[in-house]
């Protein structure tokens, strides 16, 4: 029991922490206020950490990867209404992306809000997140917290992962019960993400696909790197023989260095494959729906899609294999049924693909090398290609346009789970929560590669990664501006809506909050930086210079733009 106001007696704050503290919650990312304030006291003397953010939103992103990296519901505690609002954008996120997340709101009054009557940030909270996660509850009573906590628990972390929302209005901290009553209504979740086995009949028939395979790829997402079943996926891709492409978030499930990775490849594996293995991938926007140009000839190849989702399942294009389950269970299946004799796709397959690889990496590799002044994206993000691989243990954060897509494309990453970006709706502003998150959960370097306008939706949040002292570099690649700092608005005094002041200087906002703050402008003066910033394990920022002609309007995704029909003046 923990230190109520006399012993025999406990309350909501206490039974709250209680819940968290039984379920192994031990980390709470958030912004103080009313109704939570004392709350948040009480849970770091109960030996809860809490981090205080400076912005909802951030510590939200910051809960949401927790549940990545950890498999457990990363917790985000916000105060009512507007605190409770900007967090909303982060559960979304975590849904989304299939990450748990909890986020736990206080709000205002029941009786006042739902009459209308003006309380103190008056909203109905419930209402407004129901569909922006899995599931939302309200909390009214101290004697229903713990089936509260279970439920919100079991929701986020079963099946596919995802948002959960807890309401917990003001007066259900203070409400008190019988102590011996309160601690028994409390509910540790017994395997709270039960394994789901595939149907044997489903991977027989995915093998029975497989097998006649002449041209196999496989492609690992991030629901492949959440599962945490790194030897089993290393097994079965290593068994099969087969060449696969990982998405952003699967880099270094195997090395990015392995020989079968198909990564510098990527457009002739999928236009020649004739049956692709999907692991924990969805065929969304990021794969083209599975259809058009880059799929090669329609109808070209099938599917077997390895998902703990059955909605998932011919979402997009119609799926020969469906085989639903959690990965480990399925791919444990994959492996036993697959025997000890699996033939290898034909030499033919396998070597087209490794000269494509080898031809696209020795074009690339002078590039890498280069020290132009101003720097280039190849230039800048070879550096950091090389303090990545000489420590494989550091956490990649990034986001951007332009210093997105190349920073996925140039830098190997060589362990699993240790590339972390914007996601599945290409979200800039995960950039401070994500790295926040990263080292307090892991304890690990964090390196943030951050593009100058990316940078800026989490800026604020140097000061919370200086208060915690945390071992986090951040890289602004500071171009000028959103995709390039080169636009003209010929029509008005105010600059182009693209352009940001020129030469700001984001390595003084660090020093302003007692970290340090280092101006570079090439790629070896990258390298001393970053390599400094390692050794110390402080706070950096890194302003490195780019060329800001070098980027192209939204990066790889240009062709998402909508066009006009009039024509420009
Ligand atoms: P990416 O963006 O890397 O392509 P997505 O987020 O689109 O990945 O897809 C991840 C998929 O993984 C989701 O469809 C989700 O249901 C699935 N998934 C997540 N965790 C598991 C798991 N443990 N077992 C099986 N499938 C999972
Ligand atoms: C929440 C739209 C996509 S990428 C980007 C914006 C504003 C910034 C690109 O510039 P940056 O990178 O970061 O300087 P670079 O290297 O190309 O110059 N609001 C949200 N999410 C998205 N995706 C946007 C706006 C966007
Ligand atoms: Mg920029």
């Amino acid at each position: 029991m923990t230190d109520a106001a006399t012993e025999d007696l406990t309350d909501g704050f206490h039974l709250i922490i209680d819940a968290l503290k039984l379920n192994d919650l031990s980390t709470i990312y958030g912004v103080p206020g009313i109704p939570i304030t004392d709350f948040g006291r009480m849970a770091q003397a109960e030996g809860i950490r809490v981090l205080s953010f400076r912005h909802e939103q951030h510590a939200g992103y910051a809960a949401a990867i927790a549940g990545f990296l950890t498999k457990k519901p990363g917790i985000c505690l916000t105060v009512s209404a507007p605190g409770f609002l900007n967090g909303l954008t982060a559960l979304a996120h975590a849904t989304t992306n299939c990450f748990p997340m909890i986020l736990l709101s206080g709000s205002s009054e029941r009786e006042i809000v739902d009459l209308q009557q003006g309380d103190y940030e008056e909203m109905d909270q419930l209402a407004i997140a129901k569909p922006l996660c899995k599931a939302a509850f309200r909390v009214l009573h101290a004697e229903d917290i713990g089936i509260a906590f279970a439920r919100a628990i079991r929701a986020a972390v079963s099946g596919r992962p995802g948002g959960v929302y807890l309401d917990l209005p003001a007066k259900l901290f203070g409400q008190v019960m019988d102590a011996a009553e309160g601690a028994k209504s409390l509910v540790k979740v017994i395997d709270p993400a039960p394994a789901q086995l595939p149907a044997p009949a489903s991977v027989n028939r995915a093998l029975d696909l497989l097998k006649s395979a002449k041209r196999p790829l496989i492609i690992l997402g991030k629901g492949a790197a959440y599962a945490q079943v790194d030897e089993d996926i290393r097994a079965f891709v290593e068994k099969s023989g087969i060449p696969y492409l990982p998405m952003s978030m699967a880099k270094g499930l195997l090395p990015d260095t392995h020989p079968q990775s198909a990564g510098a490849a990527r457009s002739l594996a999928l236009k020649e494959a004739d049956v692709v293995v999907m692991v924990g991938a969805r065929l969304n926007w990021l794969l083209s729906h599975g259809k058009g140009k880059s799929w090669g000839e329609p109808g070209s190849k099938k599917f077997i899609q390895i998902d703990i989702e059955p909605k998932e399942m011919d979402s997009n294009i119609e799926i020969a294999a469906p085989v639903v389950g959690d990965i480990g269970s399925c791919i444990s299946a994959f492996l036993a049924g697959m025997g000890d004799n699996w033939a290898s796709p034909s030499a033919e397959w396998t070597d087209a693909i490794k000269t494509k690889v080898e031809t696209n990496v020795a074009r690339m590799a002078p590039k890498l090398q280069n020290n132009n002044v101003p720097m280039d994206y190849q230039g800048a993000l070879g550096a950091i290609r090389t303090v990545i691989k000489e420590n494989p243990e550091i956490i990649l954060v990034n986001e951007g346009a332009n210093t997105l897509d190349f920073a996925r494309s140039i830098i190997d990453m060589y362990k699993p789970r240790k590339r972390l970006d914007v996601g599945t709706w290409g979200v800039m502003g995960i950039g401070m929560g994500q790295s926040i998150a990263a080292a307090v959960e892991t304890g690990h370097q964090v390196i943030a590669i951050e593009g100058d306008s990316a940078f800026g939706f989490s800026g604020m949040e140097v000061e919370t990664i200086c208060r915690y002292n945390l071992p986090i570099c951040i890289v602004v690649f500071n171009n000028n501006g959103i995709y390039r700092g080169t636009d003209i608005n010929s029509t008005s005094d105010d600059v182009a809506s693209t352009v940001f002041v020129k030469d700001a200087r984001y390595d003084q906002m660090m020093a302003a909050f007692g970290g340090v703050g280092v101006y570079v402008t090439s790629p070896a003066d990258l390298t001393v930086a970053v390599n400094e910033a390692i050794a110390l394990g402080k706070p950096t920022l890194i302003n490195a210079v780019i060329d800001e002609n070098a980027g192209t309007e939204s990066g790889r995704i240009g062709n998402l733009n909508p066009q006009s029909v009039v024509k420009k003046k």
